[in-house]
């Protein structure tokens, strides 16, 4: 590590140095976020190693069979959060209810929700899996309940994403653009690299699951034929296609190179108006792509603008290039 490096402690604390009210609470929270997905990193990375791929051969709140990384990297982030004193309180998306904060520990001032493991389909065939994390601010001294983190977006103070890939990255917004950080293991220190993300506005790259194309509705229908039809159709031009089946793999591609990300609106099952969880997944990741000059929305609405109803509630994301996204909202508009 060259001295010239400057480490996420030191971007942190020299960007709470200008917030008049800055008590060092939050510098501690999110040193203690970093501090848990290094742990999940180490463990991702021995994988079979350590046995710990494969299902867990039980069912999270979403009804989904959990893999055994799900429930440690859970377990890993409460207990590197539980006891430090900043947090009224925090959700996962492997738990049902809200996780309160053992009697013994104080209470603190801010609130996180987390997707401990995302990807997490991805983990037994070692593709990028991640983290994602949104922090809230919490009246002090009460025992939050599920309103308490329903939020909207907009009222986030901070939303990261921890890549467990070919290198380990933090990329981080707290609502003064959008940073990454590499992790120099040899050092064991997030290390800024990547300064100031911007979104290019236009792209020719769109990920989606294509398998899902009969539940779609008209206007997305519309939008990936016209990308499929390529420099012979409306668009006149031609487009690529990525789907790695991790959402934060596609944001960071797409805060790299730019290009548009849909899990859409899906006929299947009204009851679930998309796959993707609102509070832990599009929540953080809109406040980043929108800090980085980019758009995130269902469809029709914004979804930083969105007044949640639950914890696990899933909504329509679309997200990324600012053109892109802006063509989609219209086709539903036009629909
Ligand atoms: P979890 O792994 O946290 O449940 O995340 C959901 C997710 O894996 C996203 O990361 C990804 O974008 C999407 O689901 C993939 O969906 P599909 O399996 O339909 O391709």
């Amino acid at each position: 590590m060259s001295n010239q490096q400057v480490t996420l402690t030191q971007f942190i604390i020299e960007q709470q140095r200008g917030l008049p009210d800055a008590s060092g609470t939050f510098t501690l929270l999110l040193n203690n976020i970093v501090t848990a997905c290094k742990q999940i990193s180490h463990r991702v990375n021995c994988g079979a190693l350590i046995g710990v791929l494969g299902s867990a051969e039980s069912e999270n709140v979403q009804g989904e069979v959990q893999k055994k990384l799900d429930i440690i990297t859970n377990d890993i982030m409460v207990k590197a959060l539980d006891w430090s004193g900043s947090l009224g309180g925090m959700a996962s998306e492997e738990i049902n209810d809200p996780i309160k904060i053992p009697k013994q520990y104080p209470k603190g001032k801010y609130l996180v929700l987390f997707d401990p493991l995302d990807g997490s389909s991805n983990i037994d065939i070692n593709m990028t899996v991640g983290t994602i994390f949104s922090i809230l601010r919490c009246r002090e001294g009460i025992e939050p309940e599920t309103e308490d983190f329903l939020r909207r977006g907009t009222e986030q103070v901070c939303a990261g994403f921890v890549l467990y890939g070919p290198s380990t990255m933090l990329v981080l917004t707290t609502g003064n653009g959008v940073n990454g950080f590499t992790l120099d293991q040899d050092v064991g220190e997030f290390i800024l690299t990547h300064c100031n993300m911007k979104i290019p506005e236009d792209s020719s790259e769109f990920a989606i699951n294509m398998s899902n194309q009969r539940f779609w509705e008209p206007p997305v229908k519309r939008y990936i034929d016209e990308c499929v039809a390529g420099e012979d159709g409306p668009r006149g031009k031609n487009f690529n296609m990525r789907w790695v089946a991790s959402l934060v793999a596609e944001v960071y591609r797409i805060l790299n190179r730019g290009g548009v990300f849909l899990y859409p609106h899906d006929l299947r099952d009204p009851s679930k108006p998309g796959k993707l969880r609102l509070m832990y997944e599009a929540n953080p990741m809109a406040f980043i792509i929108e800090q980085a000059g980019g758009l995130c929305s269902t469809g029709r609405e914004r979804i930083l603008d969105l007044k949640p109803n639950s914890i696990h509630q899933r909504v329509p994301l679309i997200l990324g290039s600012k053109n892109e996204v802006e063509r989609i909202i219209a086709y539903h508009q036009q629909d």
